[in-house]
């Protein structure tokens, strides 16, 4: 026996990798139906061999599905999250926009999994943003061993994290910029094509000079592994496709050498080393683009502080920094016999 499903923002970057994990999972689905905004009513999408035609979220009846994987953006989940939640259906909400109510779990299930039995409230359970799910895997492991007392982290964050129209402004301008000279930026505020640009998302109003991304990361890994780690964090949006690449600094409570950390980035759940210290023997974003892992390379002493570690953390942003992460969740559900059973 399968589940009745739906897809919200089923045309998006996100939206089609959710359709793409959950046939590649093989999640027990009975009924899938792909939802959306109206003007993309009709608009194919595939799951599998099947392909759906996109319905309208205005006149979808929630009440007939058991999980909505919802990757709208903030301001539709806003709108329809907990209207979904209260119709019955568990949602899986991909936006920032409930990340950090108290009545949402905020779910990496390699690192917090027990925290998903608190999702009644409001029906709704938060997936990380992309860049604070492969920080977290990496992380949890060490902190397991020796208290994280703060950590420096620098991402280096691909164009698909902020849509296709981002996609294609990269592509446009790398072919524009040898002939006529690359067309004016829209989706971001400089030029992304042979640049880097260190902004992600828009500068907060609380005079600290952060942006937006950089208080996710710290107020999530707050949430989801320890409110004591300190996080310093500047977010880098880089001229690549698919992949987000994080440097991190770790300062710990005690002692733990690179062998210690490397063993036990080894054995971790959802993690994959690749560390031969010589040429090319590390992750980069374009090895690791469609894969589930979150993968860890350059581990190696910080000497700069009493016990301190340095790394590199590469994952696919669109699967472990998104759909994968949401399908994990819905898989944590169904594993403990959570979806459709409200308790007595
Ligand atoms: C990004 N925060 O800017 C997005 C993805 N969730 O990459």
């Amino acid at each position: 026996m399968g589940y009745r499903v739906a897809v919200v923002g089923a045309t998006g970057n996100v939206g089609r990798e959710l359709f793409n994990i959950l046939e590649e999972v093989n999640f027990p689905v009975d009924k899938i139906h792909a939802i959306a905004s109206r003007k993309s009513i009709g608009v194919e999408v595939s799951f599998g061999e099947k392909i759906l035609k996109c319905e309208d979220l205005e006149q979808f009846d929630f009440s007939t599905v058991d999980i909505v994987l919802m990757s709208a953006g903030g301001s539709v989940s806003k709108a329809w999250a907990e209207k979904i939640g209260a119709a019955g259906p568990v949602v899986i909400d991909n936006s920032s926009q409930w990340r950090m109510d108290p009545d949402v779990p905020l779910i990496v299930p390699e690192v917090n999994p027990d925290a998903i039995e608190g999702f009644r409230k409001k029906n709704i359970i938060a997936n990380p943003n992309c860049t604070t799910a492969g920080l977290v895997v990496a992380l949890k492991p060490l902190h397991d061993i020796a208290k994280i007392k703060r950590i420096v982290v620098s991402t280096y964050q691909s164009v698909s994290g902020t849509g296709k129209e981002a996609m294609d402004e990269l592509w446009n301008q790398t072919k524009e910029v040898f002939v006529l000279g690359a067309s004016e930026p829209k989706k971001y505020p400089k030029q992304i094509a042979f640049n880097v640009i260190p902004q992600c998302d828009v500068f907060l109003d609380d005079g600290s000079g952060d942006t937006k991304e950089e208080r996710k990361m710290s107020d999530e890994t707050h949430k989801i592994l320890d409110p004591n780690i300190k996080v310093n964090c500047t977010s880098v949006r880089v001229p690549v496709f698919v992949g987000h690449g994080e440097s991190v600094n770790i300062e710990f409570e005690s002692a733990i050498d690179d062998d210690e950390a490397r063993e036990a980035l080894r054995e971790a759940e959802g993690v994959v080393v690749i560390d031969k210290r010589e040429d090319g023997g590390y992750a980069t974003p374009k090895d690791i683009q469609g894969e589930f892992p979150v993968f860890v390379s350059r581990i190696r002493k910080d000497p700069t502080v009493d016990h301190g570690l340095s790394l590199w953390v590469v994952s696919d942003n669109l699967r472990k920094g998104a759909a994968l992460n949401a399908v994990q969740i819905a898989q944590l559900l169904h594993e403990r016999g959570l979806i459709g059973k409200v308790p007595a």
